[in-house]
Parts: structure tokens; sequence; C-alpha cells
């Protein structure tokens, strides 16, 4: 399976968005990875749906949505609308995982949901069947720039081997220090969709074009 890259966009410069998103676009990045914080999930505040209905106007790639806030499902239809192609959820910020998955869909988006490093597997157990994307958070959410917790290694393994003894078609997305060393480790573990932030295209030394090209030749 071709490995997928979803630009975090907290990560780009701000002050010129217009122009990152056309250096992803000509990059090839699959996918534009929104991290939407409330500040009590996790502690830190990003962006709003604001930022996602502006660049739904300047482009094509589809929106990645990664929802850290509380009761998601409050949020869960303004960003759907705002143009988000998926939606993930926190499995530990939901009370009606069932619902809020449902919720996602009726509003036409695809369904995921993340988990923490310290969140079992088995979480997933009544609601995988539902979901077209798993996200491991392989950093603690809330902030770029962290380091990998390592034990999420192993977890990607044995998601790899829930879904397939499942027989499902289920995107194993991972997030957090994506970097040029650690990429090739999750992809080899069962990752398919690579959430990349300053560990690798948004490195503050390279410059987008050359941290697309680092990465795509460690993943070779
Ligand atoms: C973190 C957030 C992520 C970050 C990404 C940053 O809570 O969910 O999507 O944007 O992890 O990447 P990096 O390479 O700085 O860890
Ligand atoms: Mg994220």
């Amino acid at each position: 399976m071709k490995t997928k890259l979803s630009a975090s966009v907290m990560c780009a410069d701000l002050s010129c968005l217009k122009k990152d998103i056309k250096l992803l676009e000509e990059g090839g990045v699959d996918y534009l990875h929104f991290d939407i914080m409330d500040g009590h999930f996790v502690p830190n505040l990003t962006l709003g749906s604001g930022i996602l209905r502006s660049l739904r106007k300047i482009t094509t790639l589809p929106f990645d949505t990664h929802l850290m806030i509380e009761e998601p499902a409050r949020y869960v239809p303004v960003f759907a609308k705002a143009g988000s192609s998926l939606v993930s959820v926190h499995v530990e910020a939901c009370s009606h995982l069932n619902r809020t998955i449902q919720l996602i869909k009726e509003n036409g988006a695809r369904a995921g949901v993340a988990l923490n490093p310290a969140t079992p597997l088995y979480r997933l157990d009544y609601i995988l069947e539902e979901l077209s994307q798993v996200l491991i958070m392989t950093v603690n959410p809330g902030f770029a720039g962290q380091k990998l917790v390592p034990i999420t290694i192993s977890k990607i393994e044995k998601l790899g081997e829930v879904i397939e003894k499942k027989g499902l078609k289920i995107d194993i997305a991972v997030d957090g220090n994506v970097s040029f060393a650690n990429a090739p480790v999750m992809v080899k573990a069962g990752a398919n969709i690579l959430v990349c932030g300053t560990s690798s295209i948004f490195h503050p030394h390279l410059g987008i074009k050359k941290g697309i090209a680092k990465l795509r030749e460690a993943l070779k």
C-alpha cells in the first residue's frame, strides 16, 4: 500500500499559508491535517473552522481534521461542513463514541478515531468496523516538536494484526515526531498515513520542498 503524507497545517508558516499550501501541492502531499485544540482536552489552543473554510477555497487537497476537544460531537457538523473529508475524534474525549461516529458520517465525512499513547487498543473493540481510519498518537497530543513515545510502535503493529484478522480496510495513521528516522519504522510497523510536522516536511532548517524530498528518500 502506498504511504500517504498528511501535512500538519499548524506547523506551516501561518503568515504565508497560501505559499506553503502551494509548495505542499507541488510536493504531492495527500492530505492537509488540521489540529483543532480546545485548551481542555489538551493544554493548548490552535486552529478554528474559519481557517478550513478559507483554505477550502484555494486547494483541492482533502482535509483530515483531528479534533482534540472534549465532547467533539458539539463541533463535528461545523468542521465537516467547513470542508473536512475525514474527521477524527479521540476515544478518550467522547461519552458516546458510536453516536459521534454516526454524526461524522451523517455530515458527509469519513470517520476516524484517535488514541493517546497510553490508551489501549481494546477501546476500539466495538467501533472498529465503523471507521475509515485509526489515528495512533505517537506523542501526547497538544504540541508539535515532541519526542516519540516508543511503546506506540508495537501498538501500530498490533492494530495492523487486528485489522488484517478481521479482514477490514482501515487506514492506520500516525501522528507525532514522524521524523526521517522514525517514519520508516512506523511504516514497517504498519502505518500507511504519516502526519508530518516539524520533524519532517516542516523541518525548520530544510523548508518544505527539501523536507518532502528527504522524507520520501527515507521511505524508499
Ligand atoms: C499534536 C498534533 C500533531 C502535530 C504534529 C506535529 O498534538 O496532533 O498533529 O501537529 O505532531 O508534528 P511534529 O513533527 O512536530 O511532531
Ligand atoms: Mg494531529
